[in-house]
């Protein structure tokens, strides 16, 4: 039997979990000629996107298929290996798109592509599978919708100091590194939006349903607001396991801690994991994946009826990858009724 494997996933954290995913899949499930039985489905944050330069930017779709594809920068965790500026310096001149925010050359080719696909009416989904169909990436992307709902930050207003002003996230993410205390985030477009094709079906066929180490609030958070998919989470027959992206009170990278203090959650294993909440509390998690060095967490959590395990969380390499994600895994689907 063929098992399916769904993952909630944002940008890096996500894209570094999916490839360990895909990889301990093929160890577990070999298909004989170097892949796996298994299907996996992501279904990916689309709350970063904006329209930049004339062209739609996708950025957590982007860096699951530049990771999963072979071609990522993995240092910078975002955008192409090889990468060249030409043409964004050429934009800068003409003050066009944000000068803070780089659109290489390669990754414009994709931006190009998918902004014509979308000028000829295919929906972001039919866009994502042509996108992956380049490379042999062995995960079906999915955007956790078609419709537009992009996340703004709403920020101090640092002139007047008493009214707020809205930000894209991206610019309060790459232009001022979330320093800017959010005073919340609102996804615009959100209420008249609706799960993208596949989604649901994805959920309900589920043996397996992951939540990446993404961030908690503008990543996985978003997508579980998006209408009609928290509660087919909550329906779903297979078991729901996340994995901390908290070690010892602290972010791995990114900056989850500013966007968890704005809803006001600590920057902890344990509060993200009451967060998400507990299954049979009404929440989410079935499972709870946390670091070693959150051992004690795991405790007080399997006390409130959250089978919580602690194992090496840093996603070093493939081989460490690959072993979190058959952890959570694990957890998953060994606790199926
Ligand atoms: N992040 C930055 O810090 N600086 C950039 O100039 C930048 C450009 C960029 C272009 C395309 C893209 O897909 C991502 C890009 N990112 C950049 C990263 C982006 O902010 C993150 O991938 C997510 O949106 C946040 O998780």
């Amino acid at each position: 039997m063929t098992v399916h494997i769904v993952v909630l996933a944002g940008g890096v954290g996500g894209a570094r979990f999916l490839r360990g995913l895909r990889e301990e899949t093929r160890r577990r499930y070999p298909d004989g000629n170097g892949n796996s039985t298994a299907r996996i489905t992501a279904i990916v944050n689309t709350g970063d996107d904006a329209w930049l330069a004339g062209l739609r930017i996708t950025p957590d779709l982007d860096s699951i298929l530049y990771t999963l594809a072979g071609v990522n920068d993995e240092g910078r965790g975002w955008g192409r290996v090889g990468e060249s500026e030409r043409v964004s310096a050429e934009l800068r001149e003409y003050n066009v798109g944000w000068p803070w925010f780089t659109l290489g050359d390669l990754d414009l080719g994709t931006h190009i592509a998918r902004t014509s696909w979308l000028r000829e009416g295919l929906p972001l989904s039919a866009v994502a599978r042509r996108l992956s169909e380049r490379w042999p990436i062995g995960v079906e992307l999915l955007p956790m919708t078609d419709d537009e709902v992009e996340t703004h930050v709403e920020v101090a207003d640092d002139g007047t100091g008493t009214g707020t002003r809205l930000l894209h996230f991206q610019e309060w993410w790459t232009r001022f590194r979330a320093a800017l205390p959010a005073v919340r985030f609102i996804q615009q477009g959100l209420e008249t939006s609706a799960p993208a094709p596949g989604v649901l079906e994805a959920i309900d066929s589920a043996d397996a349903i992951l939540l990446a180490p993404s961030n908690p609030v503008v990543s996985i958070g978003t997508i579980l607001a998006i209408p009609g998919l928290r509660d087919r989470l909550l329906a779903a027959d297979a078991h729901v396991v996340g994995v901390s992206p908290i070690i010892a009170g602290a972010v791995v990278r990114g900056m989850a801690d500013a966007c968890l203090s704005a809803i006001g959650v600590q920057t902890s294993a344990y509060a993200v994991a009451r967060h998400y909440g507990v299954r049979e509390d009404g929440g989410l998690l079935d499972g709870w994946i946390v670091d070693d060095a959150d051992s004690a967490s795991a405790g007080e959590l399997s006390a409130i009826g959250l089978p919580t395990e602690a194992r090496p969380l840093l996603m070093r390499d493939l081989d460490s990858s690959a072993a979190i994600a058959g952890a959570a895994l694990d957890l998953s689907l060994g606790r199926r009724l």
